[in-house]
């Protein structure tokens, strides 16, 4: 056999690893919140996909467990610069989320319990992008990590990963959500570094 490059084989070490320009890697797994946590019971979670005007979709915790899922496994990057490598989730693809929704929106505002938003093109939750993730590490996703249940959008910093989602709404105009408001960037790329609007 021919020469096999390290990443492909074994556990990825910093030395192997590119990260994103400005981030460090960090094994632990850190908590950031921008207000207390919610604590949602399984029985009166909802998740729902509206048009601003009218609820399209609508899952309580029952049906959208009955939702096939996946395994994830994924790099987080967070705008406070640190990187997680490799994470392991189970959550239900944003593919499948989607799939029976007929919309002409290009953008969507995710929404949690707790009043926490984040905007995003729609387009960035489609293709094997995004998940709602419900198990971290073989167990049921922490409170303080979001659980019941959190959007997963790897390829954007971590704020676009709303902690204890509730909804999406889709939009034909595109909206700052909570932390975009404050001046974070809109898009928020971590491989072009776009920490801040006014940036790039
Ligand atoms: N609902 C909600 N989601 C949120 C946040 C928040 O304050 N509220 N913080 C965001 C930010 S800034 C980051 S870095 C990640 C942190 O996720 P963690 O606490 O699981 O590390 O969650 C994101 N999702
Ligand atoms: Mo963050």
């Amino acid at each position: 056999m021919g020469i096999i490059s390290r990443g492909f084989s074994g556990r990825r070490t910093s030395a192997d690893v590119k990260l994103p320009p400005g981030q460090y890697l960090t094994t632990d797994f850190p908590v950031l919140s921008a207000g207390p946590t919610p604590h949602i019971a399984l029985e009166k979670w909802e998740f729902t996909i509206d048009d601003g005007a009218r609820v399209l979709r609508r899952w309580d915790w029952k049906s959208f467990r009955e939702l096939p899922t996946e395994n994830i496994s994924v790099d987080l990057h967070c705008v406070t610069r640190w990187s997680k490598l490799g994470t392991h989730w189970e959550g239900v693809s944003l593919d499948t989320i989607l799939a029976e929704i007929e919309t002409d929106a290009e953008y969507a505002m995710v929404r949690s319990y707790g009043d926490y938003t984040t905007n995003l093109p729609l387009d960035d939750l489609r293709n094997k992008q995004a998940w709602i993730a419900f198990r971290f590490d073989d167990e049921d996703l922490a409170a303080e990590h979001g659980g019941p249940a959190r959007l997963l959008v790897p390829h954007l910093y971590l704020w676009k990963s709303a902690k204890w989602v509730r909804g999406i709404t889709l939009m034909n105009d595109d909206q700052p959500g909570f932390w975009e408001r404050l001046g974070y960037h809109n898009y928020g790329d971590p491989w072009r570094e776009q920490r801040y609007s006014g940036g790039e």
